[in-house]
């Protein structure tokens, strides 16, 4: 059973009260993480608390630029030992901190800060808002609620967040708030230029061919409706492909005309599938994602198969189908 929030007050005295923080995020960082761990490491780091930030994965490079990216350390540079608390960023659950947990001893506080529709409240203390674009939306009202000054560095980290988790402002979770946290960060003159140079006009030659590759798989089926494609694990050895390269590339699958469910299949070693999962007018991609033990939101969704990347296709287009020829 989901868990209710706690006030904006309580979680502020229980940060407050916690001197010594790990702050970690989901495996395959996107901007959202990675912005939203930046800025809280930025302020909690200034309030004198020892800080150690996690970036759980390869530093995608694109938010090399941020300030404050360089302090963040992959999860085997984590000191193993007992930690006051953890900050859990942008994870649905606790598992999506991954590797990371082996490091944490003793019986640290749990904060989770999120907005993923899934999250059920595994921390101590709890604050998630399912209708928010991003998280670095939540932690832009969380700090200005708590009369925490945004500095220019805090605020290009959150701006990043919000403007990578909410498609430059165009997802359906773009509210009204979302724009009157982005308008705050802007008073800290986020150097726009530099976010668009880096993050949304800033493509590798390899992901480029990646993304050819990709599209030479995807087909197209339901009547055009639903737009799939499979890349085996000897093909991105062969790209030389890694994690932050796949960030987004299903949007291509699902950006074409007259597709409404898109699917890809990703197969990361013998036996396991990292499945995507991309919806639009008003399909919901959560159903056949929690089939498969994952989740996320209306729109996108992910989940991981065990099995061979031809039983993944199989076994989950069967189920994607069924739902979307029934309406
Ligand atoms: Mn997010």
């Amino acid at each position: 059973m989901k868990k209710q929030n706690h006030s904006i007050e309580t979680l502020k005295q229980a940060i407050e009260n916690l001197n010594d923080l790990l702050i970690i995020s989901h495996v395959l960082p996107d901007g959202d993480n990675v912005g939203s761990v930046i800025a809280m490491a930025l302020w909690l780091e200034s309030a004198g608390k020892r800080v150690t930030a996690v970036i759980n994965g390869e530093m995608p490079p694109y938010y090399r630029f941020l300030e404050g990216a360089d302090r963040l350390v992959p999860p085997d540079a984590v000191e193993h030992r007992p930690y006051e608390g953890v900050l859990c960023l942008d994870m649905s659950d606790k598992e999506r901190g991954g590797r990371v947990w082996e490091r944490v001893g003793g019986e640290p506080t749990l904060i989770n800060i999120d907005h993923h529709v899934s999250n059920e409240g595994f921390g101590d203390y709890n604050f998630v808002w399912s209708d928010a674009s991003s998280t670095a939306e939540i932690v832009t009202f969380l700090l200005t609620e708590w009369g925490v000054p945004l500095t220019r560095a805090i605020a290009e980290a959150l701006y990043t967040g919000i403007v990578t988790d909410s498609g430059s402002f165009t997802y359906p979770s773009t509210s009204p708030r979302t724009m009157r946290m982005a308008a705050l960060l802007l008073e800290e003159k986020p150097r726009l230029e530099a976010i668009r140079e880096n993050v949304l006009e800033n493509v590798t030659f390899k992901r480029k061919k990646l993304l050819a590759a990709v599209l030479e798989r995807a087909e197209l089926s339901c009547g055009g409706r639903l737009c799939h494609a499979a890349i085996d694990h000897d093909a991105i050895a062969a790209l030389g492909a890694t994690g932050p390269d796949f960030e987004n590339i299903i949007d291509h699958l699902i950006g074409i005309t007259g597709v409404e469910y898109a699917v890809f299949f990703r197969e990361m070693e013998k036996d396991r599938v990292k499945v995507g999962f991309r919806g639009r007018g008003g399909n919901d991609v959560t159903v056949a994602a929690s089939r498969f033990g994952g989740g996320g939101h209306k729109a996108a969704a992910g989940c991981s198969f065990t099995g061979s990347l031809e039983d993944a296709v199989k076994e989950i287009l069967a189920v994607v189908r069924a739902g979307l020829e029934a309406n």
